[in-house]
């Protein structure tokens, strides 16, 4: 029994040294990167676990026995070489097996403590009884589709300080002979100082969160760039579908953290973040090598790059049979920012395909342990309203629905509180999801709704326009014959122009119009402006706690249906206009105060900007 991550170290060397002359060659690389198909490989079937070893295996390389310092194996640990015209040869010898099991390595596996203790630990992981014996149960679970990546890794201080011990420990047994590494030195070279400068941008492009060293990295980038590698395509999608695929698994992780996403088809290979490949057996350069049909099916370079395996039957998005790549990209690339793997239902870093689990969820604890390592997204908006919308039920009667909308720029996003996030796929393009007004920039929205009067504005400017719900577009007259868009000192007389922002007040029936400090209320009943107004703000609006006041250039204020309250945001704050619920709870408190401010952030979650190049792709 070969110890593993030792015999892969080997394996990988070998591999990049053979790789180096193949791409000098004249041979384009991609047509050799199924060499593993001529070798003769005994079957592309993954061996199935069976025995105590190949359990003691399993345990081993994901981490049961002892933490696995898997970014160790990745190509960022070749070291650099001492002499400028010598291949680092003493990296290519391999060291005697060294004892994971301490004195029990000539035991059986079934009676060593460790091997019981580390099938203890997975069974636990798993939720399956634990016995400490190779039953069938665990024989099932360890024989299920999963990703390659270890359980549990070893923090990269760790294992780096572990490694060159281990390094110096290891001396010749089995030197690795192969006429191709006789006359690569000097390319050899190139492909390390080439990677060197690899490592040392990235390590560059890193940065360290107070904590633990492991999981506290991420990119420090706002923008990752990511690329399907030629020579990495799979045999059995469309090149299309599959990089259509790997776009919107980033997607989905750009709608949960201030990180955008672009596929570069041009940049040179170090300058790409997220390289990602199929390949079967052995692969694109990679120290690991996968093992067939069945049982690992990808796994991800912490910070780097991800592999899938060309064995396994990956399916496209409209496909319930096989493997959807979406929900193995989404996963791995959870790992390539950072991610380990989790045991919790709905996660999707559970390392386990979940095959009958057909939508891909990043659920509210999978965002909050990214947005940990990214921060979340905050930024300001244009206009903020709920929009209220008339349903006939199956029984014939009218009902009301209503959903809260974010305007940014030209773009907006619905939001669905019920799952703390904006639908999938917004952002969407204000000119699409509202026919006929401006692209951007909206000011203000206000749904005037009395007794009698049932109308939707919005504004730009001098102008605004009236929306037709029924007909989901703008009216572009109105009842008099009067084109649209009608400059608001005509339809408003008396309120300012252009406007911050604006919100129809159901209590008394007025409009508030809102620019710079001041605000001014307009009466829907009596067609005009109320007297007194213009007032400033804080006076109409008072602080509730002195200090704790936006005063001006309000970039929206809106009427919630949901809490029945009005909302000023600015920037990425907001503060809750007292209602008189608040009041009969709290009698202190003076009519419209603002409570205390708060970030926008931490009341609507997750409202993400992606993206121009992935924008209007998803699942709308
Ligand atoms: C790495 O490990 C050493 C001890 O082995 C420790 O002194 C050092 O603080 C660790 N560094 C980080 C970043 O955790
Ligand atoms: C090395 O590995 C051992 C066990 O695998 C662990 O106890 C130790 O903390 C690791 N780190 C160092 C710096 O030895
Ligand atoms: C291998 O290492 C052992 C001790 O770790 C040493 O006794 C032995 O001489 C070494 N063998 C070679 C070939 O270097
Ligand atoms: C290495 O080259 C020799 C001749 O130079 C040849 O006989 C041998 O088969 C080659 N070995 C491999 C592994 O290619
Ligand atoms: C949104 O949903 C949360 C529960 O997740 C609830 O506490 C909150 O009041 C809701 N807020 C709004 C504005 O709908
Ligand atoms: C929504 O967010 C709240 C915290 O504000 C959390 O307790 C709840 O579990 C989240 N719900 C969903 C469906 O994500
Ligand atoms: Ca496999
Ligand atoms: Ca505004
Ligand atoms: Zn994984
Ligand atoms: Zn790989």
């Amino acid at each position: 029994m070969e110890p593993f991550p030792y015999r892969n170290t080997v394996a990988f060397l070998a591999l990049f040294l053979c790789l180096t002359v193949r791409h000098a060659g004249a041979e384009k690389l991609f047509h050799s990167r199924d060499h593993s198909d001529i070798q003769d490989l005994p079957s592309r079937q993954a061996q199935l676990i069976q025995s105590p070893e190949a359990a003691q295996e399993f345990l081993t390389k994901y981490g049961y026995v002892d933490p696995v310092g898997w970014e160790d194996f990745d190509s960022e640990n070749v070291p650099m070489p001492i002499d400028e015209n010598q291949a680092p040869k003493e990296l290519i010898f391999e060291g005697e097996p060294p004892s994971r099991f301490g004195e029990d390595i000539e035991q059986k596996p079934t009676e060593s403590p460790a091997y019981i203790e580390s099938l203890k630990s997975f069974q636990r992981d798993n939720g399956i009884p634990v016995t400490g014996v190779l039953d069938e149960q665990t024989k099932e679970v360890m024989n299920r589709p999963r990703c390659g990546v270890p359980d549990h890794k070893a923090s990269s201080n760790e294992t780096a300080s572990n490694e060159t011990s281990t390094v110096s420990q290891t001396n010749s047994t089995g030197e690795f002979t192969s006429n191709d590494t006789e006359t690569a030195p000097i390319r050899e070279k190139r492909f390390l100082s080439r990677l060197v400068e690899h490592v040392r941008r990235k390590r560059a492009d890193v940065y360290t969160l107070a904590g633990d060293s492991r999981t506290s990295q991420a990119f420090s980038k706002s923008t990752l760039k990511w690329r399907l590698m030629e020579e990495g395509y799979s045999m059995h999608l469309s090149i299309e579908q599959q990089k259509s695929v790997l776009r919107l698994a980033f997607r989905m992780w750009s709608e949960v953290i201030p990180v955008q996403f672009v596929e570069d088809l041009t940049s040179s290979s170090s300058e790409i973040d997220i390289k990602l490949g199929f390949g079967t057996a052995r692969h694109l350069g990679c120290s690991q090598v996968f093992d067939g049909v069945g049982q690992e099916f990808a796994h991800a370079w912490y910070l780097g790059d991800i592999h899938f395996d060309d064995d396994e039957h990956f399916v496209g998005t409209n496909s319930d049979q096989g493997i959807s790549l979406l929900k193995v990209a989404v996963h791995e690339i959870g790992h390539a920012l950072g991610l380990p793997h989790k045991y919790r239902t709905g996660s999707v870093m559970q390392p386990n395909y979940i095959p009958q689990d057909n939508n891909v969820e990043i659920d509210w604890l999978d965002r909050k342990e990214m947005q940990a390592l990214y921060g979340i997204c905050q930024g300001p908006f244009n206009s903020v309203f709920d929009w209220v919308r008339r349903e006939k039920s199956a029984t014939g009667d009218w009902i009301y629905r209503f959903n809260t909308y974010f305007f940014r720029s030209s773009w907006y996003w619905m939001y669905e509180n019920r799952s703390n996030r904006t639908r999938y796929g917004d952002p969407f393009p204000v000119n699409i999801g509202w026919r006929g007004i401006p692209s951007s920039d909206i000011d203000a929205f206000i749904h005037v709704w009395t007794w009698n009067i049932n109308a939707q504005y919005f504004f730009k400017g001098t102008l605004y326009w009236r929306y037709d719900p029924d007909n989901d577009m703008i009216f572009t007259e109105d009842p008099e014959g009067v084109r649209y868009p009608k400059l608001i000192s005509e339809g408003f007389p008396g309120a300012p122009s252009p406007i911050d922002t604006a919100f129809f007040d159901k209590r008394d029936r007025n409009i508030y119009f809102f620019r710079g400090s001041q605000v001014t209320a307009f009466s829907v009943d009596l067609k005009q402006k109320v007297s007194g107004y213009p007032k400033q703000i804080v006076d109409v609006f008072p602080a509730t706690t002195p200090g704790d006041h936006p005063i001006g250039n309000i970039d929206a204020v809106y009427y919630s249906y949901t809490t029945n309250s009005i909302y000023f945001i600015k920037d990425t704050l907001y503060w809750k206009v007292i209602t008189d619920k608040d009041r009969i709870r709290n009698p202190s408190y003076p009519y419209n105060g603002l409570l205390q401010q708060n970030k926008v952030s931490n009341s609507w979650f997750d409202i993400c900007d992606v993206h121009n190049s992935v924008l209007l792709i998803g699942s709308k």
